[in-house]
């Protein structure tokens, strides 16, 4: 379903005269220069959004299905993503799972999501879950596996995710693995990195030439003892040892309690071997709650190690790494919920696209503490959402996504169209 642009422009000139006068406070304190530099930059960014998000999520304690109109089919997703994308500009990605997702006609997939706008992202693959009609069980592990036929089966699934990934116009496949152990002596650490090594290089070999691998790492969970993949230095070791092509993918929801995640990140950009982001937030482990629900400062803290990073490196802010959702919904409805997320991804990257740069560095040279935590603090309290709503504004976006997506009742809308008991495919 189409938003009709008269319903944006109607919404904006609403809000118009609040927002100028908002975005005018922010021309007093700050450079033109700066702020149309963060503006065009807001503009350019693009978050994806993965298809397993778009319906109501679950835990392994039940899975409540209560919003209704959830897409049924890979279309609707797209048309979904594409609904947010004409709210707020900057959800112009989808990204797949396979098998969820498998598009049986490949030429109508890209024209739906030609027609809103979108691209697909990085495809990614399934080896924590048994398959219908599979020869083998992942039950004690898939590309680490003792047993070779079932690493190849798995093996062949990632290559055959990389066929579909290609045909729709991908550029990266996402591994990541639910491999590792329950318990003590279960398993020999070297022996399941080195299988999963082995494995992931004959993945690796198959991809296209200007294509990325993302090895994902998590502390723990499904596995509680050891995860294969658990965390940067593993996924940096397995991403060396591979090539060029193969990066380290960090997502915020994958570490332990208090891990500093920004310094892994500045370290990960330093060595030209970040390549993607998953955005949720989290409270206690992989919560997958919404970006910037619970700690939005750490959020600041993490996007400003970005641009910093990225700059060093003369990085393209908006093409060169993989940013993506990676969250579920089990008591909002999941399009607002990505609003939300998307927002707070926005106003964190336009948070860390107007800190003083040239102060902080100063700063720390003198060690300063006092005045670098100053900088930092006076950025993330000053409010930049008038910059990011200007920014949607001049990309015939909503100035308020979630207002005008609740205006329009678009949820009932979706419900009238494809029903209240739909399902859709994924989490
Ligand atoms: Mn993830």
């Amino acid at each position: 379903m189409n938003i009709e642009q008269k319903h944006i422009a109607q919404h904006n000139d609403s809000l118009i005269s609040a927002h100028n006068r908002k975005l005018a406070y922010l021309k007093e304190d700050f450079p033109q220069h700066d702020l149309e530099r963060a503006i065009q930059k807001l503009v350019d960014f693009q978050i994806a959004i993965p298809s397993w998000a778009l319906g109501t999520g679950g835990t392994r304690f039940g899975r409540f299905s209560i919003i209704g109109g959830e897409p049924r089919n890979i279309e609707e997703k797209i048309e979904d993503v594409g609904l947010l994308h004409q709210l707020n500009a900057s959800s112009g990605a989808i990204s797949l799972h396979i098998p969820w997702d498998i598009p049986q006609d490949v030429a109508k997939i890209k024209e739906v999501a030609g027609r809103f706008g979108l691209a697909f992202d990085a495809v990614n693959s399934n080896t924590f879950q048994d398959q219908r009609d599979a020869a083998h069980s992942y039950k004690f592990g898939s590309l680490q596996h003792v047993d070779k036929a079932v690493r190849q089966q798995a093996i062949a699934h990632n290559i055959e995710v990389i066929k579909q990934g290609d045909k729709l116009g991908s550029k990266a496949l996402t591994v990541w693995l639910a491999d590792g152990s329950c318990f003590p002596g279960q398993l020999n650490f070297r022996r399941a990195f080195e299988n999963t090594l082995q494995s992931l290089e004959e993945i690796y070999v198959q991809l296209p030439p200007d294509w990325k691998m993302f090895v994902e790492y998590k502390a723990f969970e499904p596995n509680f003892y050891s995860t294969t993949i658990g965390d940067w230095g593993q996924s940096l070791l397995l991403a060396s040892k591979l090539g060029n092509q193969a990066y380290t993918l960090v997502d915020l929801g994958h570490h332990l309690p208090n891990a500093n995640i920004e310094q892994i990140v500045s370290l990960l950009l330093m060595e030209g071997k970040l390549g993607g982001f998953h955005f949720n937030d989290s409270k206690y482990g992989d919560d997958d709650l919404t970006t910037g629900s619970i700690k939005p400062y750490q959020l600041f803290l993490i996007f400003n190690e970005l641009v910093e990073g990225m700059d060093a490196r003369e990085m393209n802010h908006a093409k060169d790494l993989g940013w993506m959702i990676d969250a579920s919904h089990n008591v909002k409805d999941p399009l607002e919920d990505l609003l939300q997320s998307v927002e707070a991804i926005m106003l964190a990257y336009a948070q860390a696209l107007m800190v003083d740069r040239p102060a902080l560095n100063s700063a720390q040279q003198r060690n300063d503490v006092v005045r670098a935590q100053e900088i930092l603090q006076h950025t993330f309290r000053t409010d930049f959402r008038p910059l990011v709503a200007e920014a949607r504004l001049r990309a015939n976006a909503a100035l308020s996504p979630l207002a005008l997506y609740r205006d329009l009742d678009y949820r009932n809308q979706l419900i009238r169209k494809r029903g209240k008991n739909t399902t859709s495919t994924g989490l």
